[in-house]
């Protein structure tokens, strides 16, 4: 996969709703009622960052969950970042 420049960055970032750029990866919060509808998320995030083989950074807050998406065997953003972003929208 290669590494996407800043100005494809900004071009795929600026197709998606509420993903923000984060230094070298990308961020979003998604919310829900409580923990339960975090972990369930998380349960669902799982198979699809096992398909990709693309794994998201996940931070809980009781009904808040951080994904933060890069690909760390360039330092940078690719493709896959992206893919998983939408599939991850696709969700909720
Ligand atoms: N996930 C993410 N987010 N970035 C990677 O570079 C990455 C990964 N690399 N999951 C994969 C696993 C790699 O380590 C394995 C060996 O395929």
């Amino acid at each position: 996969m290669n590494k996407l420049s800043e100005s494809e960055v900004k071009k795929k970032l600026s197709r998606l709703r509420g993903w923000s750029l984060d230094g070298n990866k990308i961020r979003k919060e998604f919310q829900f009622n409580d923990f339960d509808g975090s972990v369930e998320f998380l349960r669902k995030i799982a198979p699809i960052a096992d398909a990709l083989d693309h794994h998201p950074d996940v931070c809980i807050y009781y009904n808040r969950v951080i994904v933060e998406l890069s690909t760390h065997d360039v330092g940078g953003l690719t493709e896959l970042d992206f893919q998983l972003a939408e599939k991850l929208d696709g969700l909720v």
